[in-house]
């Protein structure tokens, strides 16, 4: 099956600063074989953040969600590679880090939904909006990777 190469985002949540994970988390992805291209630490706004989770508007966890998405500072990730964003779900795990199997980030880091550790873009689509919210096209930096064979291109 031809693999795409693609962009995908990620944001690691307050608690992951908090706990001193930041480290940790980024490993993992780095160890996986995606490539950070772009990163930044920031505050979310409410605002920012309304944009970010619309689409949970109304549910009853959304305004805990605000609350704890605004609660501290996150690390915003831009991360390339082939298949990016189904790679980057799979190393996240389910939602509910108490159903993400050992291995996977939520699985091995968390135990509530609300805090579960990594947000990670769900589509192709969705990571190019959700990149667009917080990072200018000059901010990103796609190097060359000596290792490419290694994680999908040719050879
Ligand atoms: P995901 O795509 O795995 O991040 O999951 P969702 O878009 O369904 O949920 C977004 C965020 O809402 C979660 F990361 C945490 C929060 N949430 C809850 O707090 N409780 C829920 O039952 C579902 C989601």
């Amino acid at each position: 099956m031809e693999r795409v190469y693609q962009r995908t985002f990620a944001l690691l949540k307050p608690g992951v600063l908090q706990r001193r994970l930041v480290g940790t988390v980024l490993s993992r992805i780095e160890a996986k074989g995606l490539k950070i291209i772009g990163m930044k630490l920031l505050w979310l706004t409410r605002e920012q953040c309304k944009v970010q989770y619309g689409e949970h508007e109304g549910k009853y966890f959304y305004p805990p969600l605000l609350e704890y998405m605004t609660s501290g500072p996150v690390i915003a990730l831009v991360l390339a590679g082939y298949d990016a964003v189904k790679t980057l779900r799979q190393l996240a795990g389910p939602t509910d880090p108490a159903q993400a199997p050992p291995g996977t980030i939520r699985g091995d880091y968390g135990t509530l939904t609300r805090y579960n550790i990594i947000h990670a873009s769900d589509s192709e689509e969705s990571a190019e909006r959700e990149i667009s919210l917080y990072f200018q096209e000059e901010e990103l930096h796609d190097w060359e990777d000596g290792n490419t064979y290694w994680y999908g291109g040719a050879r």
